[in-house]
Parts: structure tokens; sequence; C-alpha cells
């Protein structure tokens, strides 16, 4: 069967950051620090989807999906990153994987979208390889609980850009700008990762997937290319998919913190590949010492109120591309992420958007690509990180402060595709 889905995140739907021991996040610490975030906006209430879930799950089931990709909190499992649970947090998502079974939707639920535990930042947070550890502690923890009902596990969301954005450019918490010295981040994410997987297996979970970020990279010059394309999609698919990472010391860079080991760790095999897609990226020569290439911006497409360029076809070209490039190292592949910022209500650019990446799911798969589902980001407007609430992803329409809800024409149309057809 074919997955189905919308895909949210715990920090940016469901508020109640103080409620039931929840313990604080890097990002309530970043979205409290001035400067931040677009008008300081931060997710102490974001869709009080905490309260809203049975809402939620009634538009999830209006809408037609079989499945549906949410995150969750750590700080709510673990309020201190380590040692003591709290029973409530786990009763929250036992809470809605029940609901969500009752409507015959499947969970899928991420282990790690980005909230790490204040607690575990205080001692170096991904910097330190001792949260990889934590992290798997964690994993457990959670799938005793509910690997009952939970058949498919995600572990980590976007390592890529939680790495760069968070530790080497500084936009995202925990705020740090090392650049280049970020890249133990990488590897830590990646060794608790692979430490997860054996913890959820170990406890009973059935499918264990990572979600990594990937874009086509269209080079304008070669060696930036591949660069950009090694630090980008090769530093986080290889070692999962391969078990070795790609040589990165043309651009003097080295992983000095991998030990014996650690890639047989990260390599254990996968029940699937989760690709998130947003738009591709053209890459030229650099012009300063800073990184060895330049992003020249994609040109010459329509751009979402995000700004960011709208290329359907490059989701066809990144699935083949993976194919191609991991042939039978390469899992069955979930798009987990995929969607568009716009503001309207009657958001006909959001149809055409969907439309047009669905078709271009479909024509990778008559290439021959196994792509088994698809999640729309988002079902909801949320808190989009630093931009606060001022972009909106959603299928389904928020007012910020109110939180009603307002299912969207492009909420109406995925439905109304949705019954027509089992395939994308
Ligand atoms: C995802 O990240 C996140 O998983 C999710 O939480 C988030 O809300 C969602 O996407 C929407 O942002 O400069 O024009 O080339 C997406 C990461 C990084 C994808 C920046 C697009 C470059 C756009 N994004 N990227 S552009």
């Amino acid at each position: 069967m074919f997955l189905w889905g919308t895909a949210t995140a715990a920090y940016q739907i469901e508020g109640a950051v103080h409620e039931d021991g929840r313990g604080a996040s890097i990002w309530d610490t970043f979205a409290h620090q001035p400067g931040r975030t677009r008008d300081g906006h931060t997710g102490d209430v974001a869709c009080d989807h905490y309260h809203r879930w049975p809402d939620d799950l009634e538009l999830m089931t209006g809408l037609g999906v079989n499945a549906y990709r949410f995150s969750i909190a750590w700080p709510r499992i673990q309020p201190g990153g380590s040692g003591e649970v709290n029973p409530k947090g786990l009763d929250f998502y036992d809470r809605l994987v029940d609901g969500l079974g009752e409507r015959g939707i499947t969970p899928v639920p991420t282990l790690f979208h980005w909230d790490l535990p204040q607690a575990l930042e205080d001692r170096g947070g991904w910097l330190d390889r001792d949260t990889a550890h934590r992290f798997a502690d964690y994993a457990a923890v959670v799938a005793d609980r509910l690997a009952d009902r939970v058949k498919m596990w995600i572990t980590l969301n976007e390592p890529f850009v939680h790495m760069v954005f968070g530790y080497a450019m500084g936009v995202h918490a925990p705020g740090h700008a090392l650049m280049l010295d970020a890249l133990p981040v990488a590897h830590h994410q990646l060794l608790g990762h692979g430490l997860a997987v054996r913890a959820l297996r170990a406890a009973g979970a059935e499918q264990v997937l990572v979600t990594n970020n990937c874009t086509p990279v269209w080079a304008e010059d070669a060696a930036a290319g591949d660069a950009y394309d090694a630090l980008h999609n090769r530093l986080f698919n290889d070692p999962v998919l391969l078990g070795r990472y790609p040589d990165l010391s043309a651009y003097g860079v080295t992983l000095d913190c991998v030990r014996d080991g650690d890639l047989e760790v990260i390599s254990t095999p996968l029940d699937g590949l989760g690709i998130n897609y947003y738009n591709p990226t053209r890459i030229g020569a650099p012009t300063d010492d800073s990184l060895p290439w330049t992003d020249l911006g994609v040109t010459g497409y329509p751009t979402t109120a995000f700004g960011w360029p709208v290329v359907p076809d490059g989701l066809r070209e990144l699935l083949v591309g993976l194919r191609d490039r991991y042939g039978t190292a390469l899992p069955p592949i979930y798009v987990t992420e995929n969607g568009c910022s716009y503001p309207e209500l009657d958001d006909q650019a959001r149809i055409a958007f969907l439309d047009g990446h669905l078709a271009a799911v479909r024509a990778a798969q008559d290439e021959g690509v196994d792509v088994r589902g698809y999640f729309v980001w988002s079902l909801l407007d949320n808190f989009e990180w630093a931009e606060g609430y001022h972009q909106r992803f959603g299928l389904v329409h928020v007012d910020f402060p109110t939180g009603l809800r307002t299912p969207r024409a492009s909420y109406h149309w995925l439905k109304e595709h949705l019954s027509r057809t089992a395939r994308p």
C-alpha cells in the first residue's frame, strides 16, 4: 500500500511547552533570545496541537490520508535529556498513536526533529559524542512504549540542515556559527542514528528509516558542484547506505572524530530511506576562501512565498539520481516531506505545486525507482523556525493566535485526488 500522508514536527505545532513535565529544548532557549526569529516568534503556543490533536486527526480523516508523519519531542520524554523518564510525555504520544489507529492512519514518528533537550546542549549537544548514546537510550524508551502499535520509525530529520543551520551558520538552534568546524555534528548524529536503529529493532520496531533532505546539484563548475554534492547529499547518504564517508580531503576537511566500528553501526541496514525535497541547487566556482563553492541560486522558475524556486522535475531527477548512485544498496524511498509556502486560502499555486511534484514521483516510478510513500509538508500552518509564523506551509490555514483551522483549496484538491487513485 502506497503511504499517503501529511508531515509535521513537535516544536512547530504542539505548543504547551511547560505542560505535563516537558523539559526545555534548544528551540525554547533560542526562540526566546532577542533577534533569533522573525518578530521574536516562538513555539510556546504554536498550533496548540498538544490540546487540539483530536481536531487535527479529524482533519486527516477528512483528507483521506492513510499515514501521518509526526515527531516526538525528546524533552517531553526525558526532560533532563537522559535518565529519568516522564510518563506524561509518553502518555501524550500513546493517545495520539491510539487515535491514529482508530482512524486507520499509520503512525510514522520521527524521533529527532531538531528539539534537543537543553540539558544535553549544556553538555555540548551534537558536538559531543555522548549525545549519540543518549539518543539511542531515548529511542529505546519510546519504542518500549509504542512499538506494539508503531511499525515504522524515522530516527533523524534532516541531519544536514540541523548541522548547517544550527551549528555552522547559527540561524537555527542552538545558534553556533562554527562553519566547517561543525562537521562532528554530522558524524555524531549519524552515529546516534545507527545506535538508535539497533535500539529500535531490539525493542520490536519492524521498519526503520532515516530522513535526509537532498538536492539535485546543477553544477556550473564541476569541482564546486562535486564539493557541494559531497557535503550536502553524500555526507549523509553514503555512510548510511554504503558504510563509508565521501572523500572530503580535497576541501581540507577531515572527520577526526570517526572511531573504529562507527561506520558499521551507521550502516546498519534500513527498511527505507526518507527523502525531503524542496528544490534543486545551482552551484558555481568559489569566489572567496570561505567555502569551495558559490550558491548561485536557481533562476527562471516561479518561486513560492518563501522565495524558493518551484522545480517539480527536480524531484524526479533526485529520485532517479539516488537509484543510479546507490543501485541495490538503495532501500525503498519514502518522500517524507515536500511542500511550499503560500498564504492564500484559495491556494491555486500550492495545487499546481503538488500536482507537478506528484507527476514527478510517478515519472520516477515509471523509470523504475521504488517510491512507496509521499508526505505533504505540512498539514497545518506552523512555526516555521527562524521565519516564525510568517511562512505558511499548511494544507490547512491556521489563524494565530486563535488556532482556528480552515482547510485551503489545496486540501480539497488533495482529498479529491486521493479519492480517485491509490497511486501518486
Ligand atoms: C524542512 O527543512 C524541515 O524539515 C521542516 O521542519 C520545515 O518546516 C520545512 O522543511 C520547510 O522549511 O535557498 O531557495 O535554495 C527544509 C530545509 C533548507 C529546504 C533550505 C530548502 C533552500 C531553499 N530547507 N532550502 S533555497
